[in-house]
């Protein structure tokens, strides 16, 4: 009896450890996807590569500007003048064609978009 109480005894801490930790595995997969999210939505106000550019033409319909832009370091794009999809049409009406801009382009689904868009 006394091997048998022991060996009880023995198996409850396992008992008790094994589901604290698999809840603590659990909340280990899912801190790092909060830490992520909430770090993309902070890092682009902070953090977002500004590429210069100058209007070509701007497009409300269509919510494009046309930009004759420097490198985009973080497209790994050179300069060139080319046509970006706008991220909100309240971008385009902050310039018009001629304008010396900022901007921020970033890829979304494969589409170059204009982000962020301000006059220098
Ligand atoms: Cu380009």
């Amino acid at each position: 009896m006394r091997v048998n109480s022991s060996f009880f005894l023995s198996l409850i801490p396992i008992a008790l450890i094994l589901p604290v930790h698999m809840a603590l595995a659990q909340g280990m997969s899912v801190q790092p996807g909060m830490v992520h999210s909430n770090a993309s939505a902070a890092e682009p106000a902070v953090n977002r590569p500004m590429s210069e550019g100058e209007v070509k033409k701007v497009d409300a319909k269509a919510q494009t500007i046309t930009l004759a832009h420097g490198p985009i370091k973080n497209l790994d794009m050179p300069a060139m003048t080319m046509a970006f999809k706008v991220k909100t049409p309240a971008l385009l009406s902050k310039v018009k064609v001629g304008d010396k801009v900022k901007f921020s382009a970033e890829m979304p689904n494969g589409v170059m978009t204009v982000v962020a868009l301000e006059l220098r």
